[in-house]
Formats: structure tokens, sequence, C-alpha cells
């Protein structure tokens, strides 16, 4: 029986699934955010042939193709989806371009005549088929033992795209509208929670075994707003997939969420909770993992650096949430400077470690 059709009916085998599923496993399962990207020379060999950045993103080969580049070299325990949370912005009709050097480049939506311009969020599905080709070809070529993960970005994090045109170190164009007529920014935020219910849900049907909602941008906001644009969009997305899908284990990534993160993994009810690097791996285990599987936190730029120190700062991790349910990752993703050979050194430092 395909355990990923029939989700919840047996327990799962693969070692990421069961550690979701608060089951123990024989050994830590490890994989990283961007562990697809510019540090592989492979990566960016297919990269400068496939024309620009969402050209691959819509090309199935070459999307699946980088997918599996860091399995093959690494032996991590899941892919994700090569993609990226701006695709659902593009599927909407608005203008999304990624500029070399600059990152992605958006014709801003600062008001209602913008929101009523986008198409329907029902229909970006149509829009994002190649995506989906993507997941259905990496669900036949992945090796069996490996999970694999499709993602959007949750509704804040994109809206601050939409919003302020780009990435920002503040925000602030998409707070200040928050701020100003949040009845009005809540609209956005609803047309961004049907949008990405029906991607993760096209994702889950083509093979996606489990999904991450990314809010990069979550702790950037004060806590009544963070309840209301972080923390109950979230709940809804994964209220309405797991109405499609019921056990489909949702890990969500509230990046600076702080001690808020309690409140957010118990109100969302996600599966796991992807800690970024600020958070006490040992407040973590007091607090959170009691709620779920725990998933991370390492700093990427100890990754860049390699040597005893991150050695030292991995096994700490590991020896304070390592007795499960965890999941051992980033606490953001890895930059383009990172040395891949300390990426391999870091896998297989989690794949012999032992509580
Ligand atoms: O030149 C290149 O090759 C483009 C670099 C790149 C890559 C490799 C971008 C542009 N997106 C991606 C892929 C990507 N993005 C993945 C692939 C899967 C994997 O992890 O291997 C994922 C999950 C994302 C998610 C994403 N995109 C997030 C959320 C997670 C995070 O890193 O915070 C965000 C905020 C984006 C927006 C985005 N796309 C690309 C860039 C450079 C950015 C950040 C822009 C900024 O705010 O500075």
């Amino acid at each position: 029986m395909d355990e990923r059709k029939a989700p919840g009916t047996m327990p799962p085998e693969k070692k990421l699934l069961r550690a979701l599923a608060g089951l123990e496993t024989e050994g830590v399962p490890v994989w990283m955010m961007r562990q697809a990207g510019r540090y592989l020379p492979e990566y960016r060999k297919v990269r400068a042939d496939a024309g620009s950045f969402l050209d691959l993103c819509y090309t199935p080969e070459l999307a699946e193709e980088v997918t599996l580049q860091p399995i093959r070299r690494y032996g991590f325990d899941a892919a994700i989806l090569f993609s990226d949370i701006l695709v659902v912005p593009d599927a909407l009709g608005q203008k999304v371009a990624f500029k070399e050097g600059e990152g992605p480049v958006l014709e801003p939506i600062t008001d209602e005549a913008g929101l009523a311009a986008l198409g329907s969020p029902a229909r970006v599905t149509e829009h994002l088929r190649p995506v989906y080709e993507t997941v259905s070809r990496l669900s036949n070529s992945l090796p069996r033992e490996v999970t694999l993960i499709g993602f959007a970005g949750a509704p804040w994090t994109v809206a601050t795209y939409m919003v302020g045109g780009r990435g920002s170190p503040d925000q602030a164009a998409a707070k200040l509208w928050a701020y100003r007529a949040p009845d009005e920014f809540q609209k956005l935020i609803d047309i961004l929670v049907e949008a990405t219910v029906e991607h993760l849900s096209a994702q889950v049907e083509a093979g996606a075994e489990v999904v991450q909602i990314f809010d990069t941008w979550a702790g950037s906001l004060p806590e009544l707003s963070f309840e209301r644009f972080a923390l109950r969009p979230v709940k809804a997305i994964r209220e309405l997939l797991q109405a499609r899908f019921p056990g489909l284990p949702v890990i969500a990534f509230p990046r600076g969420a702080g001690a808020m993160a309690a409140r957010y993994f118990r109100e969302t009810g996600v599966r796991g909770l992807s800690l970024d690097t600020g958070v006490s791996p040992g407040w973590a285990r007091d607090n959170l993992q009691q709620l779920g599987c725990l998933q991370g936190n390492l700093d990427p730029l100890l990754l860049v650096a390699g040597g005893d120190e991150m050695r030292r700062q991995a096994r700490h991790i590991l020896e304070t949430l390592g007795n499960g349910p965890f999941i051992f990752n980033l606490g953001h993703g890895i930059v383009p400077q990172t040395p891949p050979e300390h990426v391999g050194e870091l896998v297989k430092l989690v794949q012999d470690w032992r509580p």
C-alpha cells in the first residue's frame, strides 16, 4: 500500500516521516534549507544554461535535476522541491523578475486597485503546472528512503515582497499598510491563504509527502500583528490542507518568532517547527519539543567557517534536541559562499551521532 496516498494509516518507514510522526528513528534525520543552490558548482552550471531563474523553476527536467544534486552528493533524508516562494505572486499575475546580484523585483501592489488587478487565487495552479510536473518526476526518481518536501511562503512573508516590491531589511511597506488599513491588508492575506492552499494541495497531489511553510519575516511583527497576520493565516492553511489530506505533516518556519514560537506551534497545530539560529536549543527542548517535532538550527555561517567551532555547535544541538522528535537543519538557508566539503562533513557528523 502506498503510504503517501493514505497518510497516517500505518507507521511510516522513512526516517524524516517517522520523526514528524513522533516515532523513534535510527539516528537523526537531516536536510538543509537551500540545499540546492549557488554554493554547488553543478547548480551554477545548470543555472547558467537555464536562462532566467524563473525559467529554471518552470522547466521540470532542470528543476528536477537541481533538486537531486544535493541528494546525490550528500545523501540527505529529504529533498525539497526546487522552486521559490515568489512563484505564487507570479501566478497571481504580478510582474516578478529575479535580477542578477539583486534578488527578486516585483511591481509593488499598494492599494485595493492593485488587489483587484490580481488573478483568481483559485486558479494559480494553472500557471504553476510545470512545478507540479517537477514534483511528480521527483516522486518517481528519488531514492525510496528520501522524503519529498513541497513548500510555499507564508502569506505574511510573500506579502512583504508583493507590497515592498523587493526584499527589505524592515518590511516597512507591508507593515505600514497593515497598520494603517488592517482590514484592507487582510484582503491580500486572504488571497494568499487561498492561493497557498491550492498551490500546496497540487504539490501533495503530485507526490509531496510533507509541506513546509516559510515565514522568513514573521519575527518583524509585534505581538498583535503576529497573531493576525502570521499565526492565524498559517493555522488556516494547515486546517484547510488537512481537511483535504488528513495526516499530512506540515512544518512551519516562523523565523524570529522568539518566545511567541510556543503559542504559534500550539495554535497553528503544525506537526513540525523549524527553529531559527536565535532560539536556544535548551529552551526549545523544555518549551516546544513536547508539542511536536523540532527542526534546526545551526547558524549557516558556522557551515561557512567549518572546523572545530562548527562541529562543537552542531554537537551541542544534537545533544540537546537529539532525543527527538528532531530533524537536524540550519537556522536559515545555506549561503552561496559555503564550501561544499563542509556540508559533507556536517551531514556525516549528524548521520554518525547517536544519543
Ligand atoms: O541566482 C539564483 O540561483 C537565485 C537564488 C535563489 C534560489 C536558489 C532564489 C532567489 N530562490 C532560490 C530557491 C529557493 N527559495 C528554495 C529552493 C529549495 C531549497 O531550499 O533548496 C526555497 C525553499 C526558497 C524560499 C525562499 N525564497 C524564501 C524563504 C526562505 C528563506 O530563505 O528565507 C524567500 C524569502 C525567498 C525569496 C528569494 N528568492 C531568491 C532570493 C535571493 C530571495 C531572498 C530575497 C531577499 O529578501 O533578500
